[in-house]
């Protein structure tokens, strides 16, 4: 495919949840290609009419001169058409390019959900958490929507990704059941999960994991891990920080992010 110069390319318009942990990816994937763009953040719910009138529902929206993308791979694939750099998220080698895309489709399909379910049943009653996860750098009526809404917000967000202690614990297991097969990957000591360079798959098990392991590098700035009281939650980050899986996208976080 012919390379284009991307900085005379308008730039594109990236919409968001700005804690969405699908949404980080891209952003990662944008920012590491260093192609400009614009990122538009929505509170949840109010995300819709944003998304809606580009033809999405969920976020992450890419809106481009080539057209509007609505799932993360989707735009990531679209995205490494477009760098001009060396940088490739998708290795052009067909078995390690393969392999990739085995990686980044376990982790969107088993991790991401499975995240945001564990994460909310112990951060979801934290409404000031809540506040800055949901509505740092949103529109100003959007973040008095919230200040009004949350209570019936909360609701809905427990009762569509099923937020209870069982499934809460089933979701840890699923989690932890992936980061076994990164520890393993990583048992060879190598610095990446496929070939010699970061890839999509790096970018997308960071970025999916971070609300586990709150890197300090992350754009949603996380809190300190001593200022929650749950000590169950606080127990298992540390434990999920202390794997190799852990040690690795910590890394990524403080070295490629
Ligand atoms: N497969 C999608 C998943 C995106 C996703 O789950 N987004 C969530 C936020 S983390 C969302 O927008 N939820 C609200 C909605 O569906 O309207 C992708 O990779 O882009």
């Amino acid at each position: 495919m012919q390379q284009q110069n991307i900085s005379k390319l308008p730039s594109m318009r990236l919409i968001t949840i700005p804690i969405s942990h699908y949404c980080e990816k891209v952003r990662w994937a944008l920012d590491w290609l260093e192609i400009p763009y614009t990122e538009e953040r929505h509170v949840p719910f109010f995300h819709r009419l944003a998304t809606s009138r580009d033809g999405g529902k969920s976020v992450p929206v890419l809106v481009t001169q080539d057209g509007t993308f609505t799932d993360s791979t989707d735009i990531l694939h679209y995205l490494d058409t477009k760098n001009t750099k060396s940088k490739k998220l998708y290795p052009s080698e067909p078995n390690l390019r393969n392999e990739v895309n085995q990686l980044e489709e376990l982790f969107d399909t088993r991790l991401g959900n499975n995240i945001r379910r564990w994460g909310y049943f112990y951060r979801i009653h934290d409404r000031e958490g809540i506040r800055r996860s949901w509505c740092t750098g949103t529109p100003g009526w959007e973040k008095a929507g919230f200040a009004i809404a949350f209570p019936v917000m909360r609701k809905i967000v427990q009762r569509t990704y099923n937020i209870t202690a069982v499934s809460a614990r089933d979701s840890l297991q699923e989690i932890q059941q992936i980061f076994e097969i990164v520890n393993k990957k990583l048992s060879d000591a190598r610095p990446y999960l496929i070939g010699d360079n970061l890839s999509a798959a790096d970018i997308t098990f960071a970025a999916l994991v971070a609300p586990a392991l709150l890197p300090p590098e992350h754009p949603i700035k996380p809190p300190a891990l001593e200022t929650f009281n749950n000590q169950e939650m606080i127990t298992t980050i540390k434990e999920l920080r202390a794997t190799p899986a852990g040690v690795y996208a910590l890394r990524l976080y403080r070295e490629q992010r």
